[in-house]
């Protein structure tokens, strides 16, 4: 490991938030999935941090605060972002187009023309903070689609070193991408890392698919190996899936730990009954709460005998809570639960316990540890973490996964978990019927299944074998690419 140098990691958000309430700030943690993954994979080398702290902010308020938020040998960079840039680039073009159509929503685009003038200039901002933070043999590590031209832009201005980029939601296969009015720029701007990471190998195979299609003349593609390389104009890019995943010591130690077992003991007392489901998501329509609370109904209509006996723990952590879309979201939750306990509950019974918050660290693997099966039926997810997170806070082994087909974890957790269609409203409440009648050896035996897959291919093994494919395509004289995930 190259001790001295730096990893600097770009991604739209810094790891925590500062918001301005009452003109003070206050600074919380932030939550999602690259936060998990990023944060765990910190602690042994010297990385700086360049993210929008993601309030009205000025920079000269966010600095003085913002070193003590740190995680561990961390410096974070705030880049701050005007109304308008707040409004175009990260509501509009990302939250308006990229994320819906990328999650294979296109019907909830909104291709607003002047989105994509200010799309360039942010991530031309971006890449400005860049250059001010980096010395040129740094490790420049970009992460997610709000920041698809960032490569494009760094070698506009000057900058001849490895870029490597990882993207962490699902890539559109050619027809959906198709809609995007700046394809082929976008395809064209991409190719200016020397790296691109997918979740999943049907991922990586869209891309290249939207590549022949869009980009045809600007990349030869051998398809050959697992590794793809791409011969564009300015070079070699490679190209290849790498599923993220999380830590699996640190969360099952610490699920293991007393406070945490105590916690989701109490839980499981004030719950009192036979069978707990467990979903936890961050408010998002491409996590599919609506449809999973509307089977979690069906269930109830279908099975009479399961009334008092079975409870749906539903955690929704607020995200993006300024966007109209997700409001209306978070109030068909909430109409729904309203409604669902309102037909069913009975003295001593509630069907769904609602929690609208961030839970801390040791409540959530509480709840993951209290669940007799957790209920993770995304729309369409880059991979999902929780999927895995609840399998390894299991100490127990007990738990059963009921996993949406279109999540990137599917394909790496089949074997154990029991898959189902998230718009299949009978064939999520047949699965929890299945799940709730195996026998404890099968429990056991699909969980030690899925627990040894995610032990194998943990999150170091994730950074390894992305620092790996940088290391592979590194222009002469670079520095191997490491990312301080050996002790
Ligand atoms: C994006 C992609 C991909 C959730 N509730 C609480 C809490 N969380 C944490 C979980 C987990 C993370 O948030 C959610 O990660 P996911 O992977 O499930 O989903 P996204 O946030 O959409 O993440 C996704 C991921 O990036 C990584 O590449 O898997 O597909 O969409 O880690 O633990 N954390 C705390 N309290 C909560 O209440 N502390």
């Amino acid at each position: 490991m190259n001790a001295g140098k730096k990893l600097i990691i770009v991604s739209n958000r810094l790891p925590c938030s500062f918001e301005k309430v009452n003109g003070n700030i206050r600074v919380e943690p932030a939550s999602g999935g690259l936060i998990t993954a990023m944060t765990s994979i910190l602690r042994n080398k010297e990385t700086i941090w360049i993210g929008w702290p993601g309030s009205d902010a000025e920079e000269s308020e966010v600095a003085a605060l913002i070193q003590g938020a740190s995680p561990g040998n961390c410096r974070l960079v705030p880049v701050c972002l005007s109304s308008v840039e707040q409004a175009k680039f990260y509501h509009g073009f990302s939250n308006e187009i990229l994320w819906p159509l990328f999650h294979d929503l296109q019907s909830r685009c909104n291709f607003a023309p002047c989105y994509w003038a200010i799309y360039r200039q942010v991530n031309k901002k971006y890449a400005m903070a860049v250059l001010q933070n980096a010395d040129e043999s740094d490790y420049v590590w970009v992460h997610d689609y709000h920041l698809l031209l960032m490569a494009e832009e760094l070698r506009k201005l000057g900058v001849t070193r490895t870029l490597a980029y990882f993207h962490h939601i699902p890539f559109p296969s050619p027809d959906i991408f198709a809609k995007l009015p700046w394809r082929s720029e976008m395809l064209r701007a991409m190719l200016n890392f020397n790296v691109l990471g997918f979740q999943t190998s049907s991922d990586l195979r869209n891309f290249v698919r939207c590549l022949r299609r869009f980009a045809s003349g600007d990349a030869r593609i051998n398809s050959e190996a697992k590794l793809l390389t791409l011969e564009t104009n300015h070079g070699v890019v490679s190209a290849g899936a790498f599923p993220i995943s999380i830590d699996f010591q640190e969360f099952s130690t610490r699920a293991a730990s007393t406070g945490v077992t105590r916690m989701a003991a109490e839980l499981r007392q004030n719950i009192n009954v036979h069978h707990c489901v467990l979903g936890v998501d961050r408010l998002d329509y491409t996590k599919g709460i609506p449809e999973r609370l509307r089977a979690f109904e069906l269930l109830l209509d279908q099975s009479i005998e399961l009334h008092r006996k079975v409870t749906l723990v539903q955690v929704v952590v607020p995200s993006r809570e300024d966007i109209p879309k997700y409001q209306e979201l978070k109030q068909e939750v909430e109409r729904l639960v309203a409604s669902i306990n309102g037909r069913f509950t009975r003295d001593g019974w509630v069907p769904i316990h609602y929690v609208y918050r961030r839970l801390d660290r040791d409540e959530l693997l509480a709840h993951y540890k209290a669940a007799d099966i957790a209920l993770v039926t995304p729309l369409k997810d880059g991979m999902n973490l929780v999927a895995k997170e609840f399998c390894v806070a299991q100490n127990g082994n007990e738990g059963v996964l009921i996993l949406s087909e279109c999540a990137g974890a599917a394909q790496q957790l089949k074997i154990g978990a029991l898959l189902v269609n998230p718009n299949d409203l009978d064939g999520v409440a047949s699965a929890i019927r299945r799940a709730m009648m195996f026998s404890r050896t099968e429990r056991l035996c699909r969980m030690r299944t899925i627990r040894r897959s995610i032990a194998r291919e943990n999150v170091s093994a994730w950074a390894e074998s992305f620092c790996n494919a940088v290391n592979s395509c590194a222009a002469e004289g670079h520095e191997p690419f490491a990312c301080g995930v050996s002790a």
